[in-house]
């Protein structure tokens, strides 16, 4: 009796090593669409390019800036502590329409920078007229754009925020990754979302290191 206990906790151990132990990293793609909070001026638009067919922006004309209201939230369930770093496939016209206002609670404070104009937490958007991947930066202390990355001590619900900063700047979707190193899309594996992710995304439900649903967001959130 006391020997089948051991092998069955050897046995919890190996599947455990196996699944949670090999390094594999987090990785969640979401529709910026499909995001759980939209407040005007940000609102969904049709692209046929874009993936799903929709992305998000506040409407403007190119070349004018403005803008500083409205966002996008994101309710996104991180399944592993560590770092975490945030991509974004995006298009950017030109030099007025190239920034959002990017906070990811708890790892950032609840802070609005529409409000303090904190360039800590504005991303300077790669230019192109065409959809494409850029890695979320920091305008931190004006010196310049440096890759973001965020830490979460715990795992469970956090908030991404994507705040207009220059009108016009459009955003399709993003990909949420524990590769924190990768400094090119490439290497940090980026995708769009497929089905599946969609599917993750409107349901709530989380996802595990291989990306395989495992629990629900409600059972998730009732263990706190
Ligand atoms: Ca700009
Ligand atoms: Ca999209």
């Amino acid at each position: 009796m006391k020997y089948g206990i051991i092998i069955l906790w050897l046995v919890c151990l190996t599947i455990y090593i196996t699944e949670i132990g090999h390094g594999a990293d987090v990785e969640i793609a979401l529709e910026a669409e499909l995001a759980d909070v939209i407040t005007a001026p940000m609102v969904i638009a049709e692209n046929d390019l874009a993936s799903n067919g929709e992305y998000i922006w506040m409407e403007g004309p190119k070349a004018t800036g403005g803008g500083g209201e409205g966002w996008a939230e994101f309710n996104i369930n991180i399944p592993e502590t560590g770092e975490y770093a945030l991509w974004g496939h995006v298009i950017a016209w030109d030099g007025n329409s190239d920034s959002f206002w990017v906070t990811w609670q708890p790892a950032d404070p609840n802070e609005n920078p529409q409000a303090t104009n904190n360039n800590d937490f504005r991303w300077a958007v790669a230019g192109g007229n065409d959809w494409h991947w850029d890695r979320i930066n920091r305008w931190t202390d004006n010196e310049g754009t440096f890759d973001a990355m965020w830490e979460f001590d715990n795992i469970g619900e956090t908030v991404l925020r994507i705040g207009v900063r220059e009108d016009a700047t459009q955003l399709d979707a993003i990909f949420v990754t524990s590769n924190a190193d990768a400094t090119t899309a490439a290497a940090a594996n980026v995708r769009l979302p497929t089905d599946e992710d969609r599917k993750i995304q409107i349901e709530g439900l989380s996802v595990d290191a291989k990306g395989k649903v495992t629990t629900t967001w409600g059972a998730l959130k009732k263990s706190y």
